[in-house]
């Protein structure tokens, strides 16, 4: 490698290194960095020390604000949203951070002029992939809005030593490898070992009466396990606040004097220290399904309770009462992952720190709100009365008390309704016993909110339907929304000039002036220029898929795009029943008029969710066939783009024409990354679910293809007995789509390998795909004649981005500051570090 020769040249200055923002000092604070932190010079530096070098050179421009932040947050006492997610997925850090510092321009002249490359460093970063997919990347998305709003937070989560795992594809196939991303360091996290708090598991509990002849529980673990926190910086967007996320790892305590010590079990002992790093060490790779594994629990206790006892930390050092913790927390739990919290926080009000059951309650249930993410059944957690007892014995009896005063008062409400108490109980008893989560949550929260319009009302007519007859004062609905700041400003970058270019740059934290687009909507010379924009975007991404699959891809043909997990309910293979149809027609009509389309799938399977790795298996195998005819070359082409992840993301949105979000309707909560194809000028075609739903009334219906059943008409439809093979029989091609599948040609004629799939579709169908199929592939004819007319098209994604604003995830979150947290912001001045210090 020839870098850099420059970079010998600059002397190193300790002046305003770590806060300065000229070229010069960029530039001086960057060898700095080089030298002392990575201990490397020029010659035998890699890439990945200067990304270190770099990255600790934006991290000290973070430290000042994060140190304003924290002092003005301890001085004032302000009331703060705790976070609570069992998943983060932040994506890459350093180009994010450049853009929240307003510092992504300089910074690129800066390494240019020393030689060096910003994309090359920026890839040379391990993304921290602390999530499955839709729910952690809300997280984050919302961790970044806070601080943008200037809203005081801290987000609580684990720090899994391996997240979600990378993704190969092994003859189209699925392969899972560990994602070590902590190998070669974190420069972006503060470990605070001083905060380090313990954490009780299993054993029993013992009754005993205190001085003053209260009744009191002691509990006697079997295991304690010490959490230490790790601190990431959270920078809003061009403010002076640098929020926290504050993430657990697990270690063994130092010493314990239980049993096994005193029997001089030496290595026996070494072995349970090294047992209780478990903890924190593997992500559950698993989205919208519950396995309910012991070790799962486990987690989520331990992040519970350490967050737990890290706010009442906080709340004692700024010298308030236990009574003031409503006051000063509001406590949100995503999805029922750390549901646990109920419970906790009253064992540590009442049994460490002496307060009576009521007062203890007033304050858990003034604290604490939950949002819900999903309808799927199998994602509702729920752990056996047996495994939660033996590790949280204690809780278990909380519990108890709980659902015990619950349901006295649901009684005096609903005399003689021995269903309703069945159905409303924290236990469910139907057979063996449960504890259900989603109860827990409810019961314990002053606010429980859905994620889109559609799906708070399928929460309250249905699944939570009991628990709205009860409380619809907690009830409420905040549609999510995603950050411009990742997936417009850093990953769309011709498109961000452009906006900025035509309508100011304010839209970046004020997105509904994206509107001030429309006028544009009919301007040849705009439609011109957007459409040259995509394609060069389509270029790159045919530039990645030329090196990654090794294909070659006309970057004219119309980008369908489907990327997310790989789930049954969100029915990729229903894609890839209109891309078999696709090319059935073809082979029998050369000459059909149709554009050439390049299908892109991208996504992970649950490594034991076998009918979803099928998916992948089908959508590869059909890329082999018609990759491979030469018939179909310049016509259709699929690609299925390995490991999907944040920074594989950012890639491919800006890159769309069409976004695929075609789930069963009523299934996806709110869906997310539809919003993220839409502010970048894809259209979509999608059901009316989730999100969807808002997007089209938003969009328009005339700029946005809908098919498929209503959720109504789904359980209609379902009532009234579906049965698919009457589909199947009832259409000629739809029959030969998954004939042709049955019979093995897309598995080199092996006719048992998508056996499984096929017969659950011929058999069952949960999903509906053959009761959809009809209508999804009229409509996707549509979507090819709509594309062959390019200013028709290209008026439609502007009109798309010009119509989202409101799926910002700074409007999300004013929602929840309005409706549920009542937070104020706090703007930050920027404190000189030197004077902190009293
Ligand atoms: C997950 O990613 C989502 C819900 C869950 O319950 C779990 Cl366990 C994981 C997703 C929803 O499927 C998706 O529709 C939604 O947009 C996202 O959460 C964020 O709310």
């Amino acid at each position: 490698m020839q870098p850099a020769a420059n970079l010998n040249h600059a002397a190193v200055q300790v002046e305003d290194d770590r806060t300065g923002l000229t070229p010069e000092t960029l530039k001086r604070a960057f060898l700095d960095n080089l030298f002392y932190i990575q201990g490397k010079f020029p010659r035998l530096a890699t890439q990945h020390d200067y990304y270190m070098a770099l990255a600790y050179t934006v991290r000290d421009r973070l430290l000042q604000r994060w140190i304003s932040t924290a002092a003005a947050y301890t001085e004032q006492g302000s009331r703060t949203v705790a976070y609570l997610s069992a998943e983060f997925l932040m994506g890459p850090q350093l180009g994010h951070n450049l853009v929240n510092l307003g510092i992504y321009d300089i910074v690129q002249q800066a390494v240019a002029d020393l030689g060096l490359n910003l994309d090359e460093l920026m890839e040379q970063e391990a993304e921290p992939g602390l999530g499955n997919g839709g729910l952690g990347r809300l997280a984050a998305c919302y961790l970044d809005s806070m601080a943008t709003l200037e809203v005081p937070s801290l987000g609580y989560g684990i720090r899994y030593e391996f997240g979600i795992f990378r993704q190969d594809i092994r003859n189209g196939q699925q392969v899972e490898v560990t994602d070590k991303w902590l190998r070669l360091g974190n420069p972006w996290e503060l470990p605070r070992p001083e905060w380090a708090v313990d954490v009780k598991l299993g054993g029993h509990t013992e009754a005993y009466t205190d001085r003053s002849g209260r009744y009191r529980v002691r509990w006697i673990p079997y295991q304690v396990i010490k959490g230490v926190p790790y601190d990431m910086p959270i920078a809003g967007y061009r403010t002076n606040t640098c929020n926290t996320l504050r993430l657990w790892s697990a270690q063994a305590p130092e010493a314990f004097d239980f049993e096994i010590f005193n029997s001089g079990d030496y290595l026996g002992a070494v072995q349970d220290k090294l047992s209780s790093e478990n903890l924190s060490k593997v992500l559950y790779p698993n989205d919208n399904i519950s396995q309910g594994k012991r070790l799962r629990l486990a987690q989520q206790i331990f992040f519970v309770s350490c967050s737990l006892q890290d706010m009442l930390r906080i709340l004692a050092r700024q010298g308030l009462a236990l009574s003031q913790f409503s006051q000063k927390f509001v406590i949100q739990l995503n999805d029922t992952h750390p549901a646990v919290t109920v419970a906790e926080l009253m064992r540590l009000l009442m049994d460490e720190h002496g307060l009576s059951w009521d007062a203890a309650w007033d304050i858990t249930q003034r604290s604490i709100a939950y949002t819900n993410h999903t309808l799927m059944p199998e994602a509702l957690e729920k752990w056996p009365v047996d495994m939660f007892g033996q590790l949280l014995p204690r809780h278990l009896e909380i519990i108890y008390e709980i659902n015990h005063r619950f349901l006295e008062q649901v009684r005096a409400r609903f005399p003689d309704d021995s269903d309703r108490l069945r159905r409303l109980s924290l236990i469910d008893e139907s057979g063996e016993r449960y504890v259900r989560m989603a109860h827990l949550a409810c019961v314990g929260s002053f606010s429980i909110n859905g994620v889109a319009a559609l799906h708070t009302e399928l929460l309250k007519q249905d699944v939570l339907k009991d628990f709205y007859e009860l409380y619809p004062e907690k009830f409420n609905s905040k549609t999510n929304g995603v950050t411009p700041r990742r997936f417009m400003v850093l990953s769309n970058p011709r498109q961000t000039e452009m906006l900025n270019r035509t309508i100011g740059d304010t839209w970046v934290s004020r997105l509904d002036e994206l509107k001030r687009l429309e006028a544009k909507a009919e301007d040849p010379s705009f439609q011109h220029d957007w459409h040259m924009i995509k394609q060069a975007n389509k270029g790159d991404l045919a530039n990645y898929m030329a090196k990654q699959n090794g294909l070659v891809i006309n970057p004219e043909s119309l980008f369908d795009v489907q990327v997310k997990r790989i789930h049954e309910y969100k029915r990729q293979h229903l894609n890839v029943l209109h891309i078999i149809t696709l090319y059935h027609r073809l082979k029998a009509s050369p000459n059909l008029e149709v554009p050439p389309r390049t299908f892109i799938f991208g996504g992970k399977a649950a490594p034991g969710y076998h009918v979803a790795k099928l998916m992948i298996r089908l959508v590869n195998g059909v890329a082999e066939v018609i990759n491979h005819d030469p018939a179909m070359r310049d016509r259709l082409k699929v690609v299925f783009l390995r490991n999907f992840n944040v920074r594989l993301a950012q890639r491919i949105y800006p890159a769309a024409d069409l976004s695929e979000q075609i789930s069963m309707a009523g299934k996806e909560a709110s869906g997310t990354g539809n919003m993220k194809f839409a502010l970048n000028g894809a259209v979509t075609i999608g059901t009316l679910d989730g999100a969807n739903v808002e997007i089209r009334d938003e969009v328009g219906a005339e700029n946005f293809f809908l098919f498929g059943l209503t959720a109504p008409e789904v359980y209609a439809l379902k009532a009234q007995g579906y049965n698919p093979w009457d589909y199947y029989q009832g259409d000629p091609e739809l029959k030969q789509a998954l004939d042709s599948i049955l019979v093995g040609t897309f598995s080199r004629g092996d006719g048992e390998v998508f056996k499984p799939l096929i017969d659950s579709l011929l058999n069952w169908d949960p999903y509906l795909l053959l009761a959809d199929y009809q209508d999804y592939v009229a409509c996707q004819e549509r979507v090819g004649q709509a594309f062959c007319d390019r200013t028709h098209w290209t008026r439609m994604s502007i009109l798309n981005v010009a119509r989202m604003g409101l799926f910002s995830s700074d409007r999300s979150i004013q929602d929840y500051c309005r409706d549920v947290w009542r937070t104020p912001a706090v703007p930050i001045e920027l404190t000189d570090h030197a004077q902190l210090g009293e």
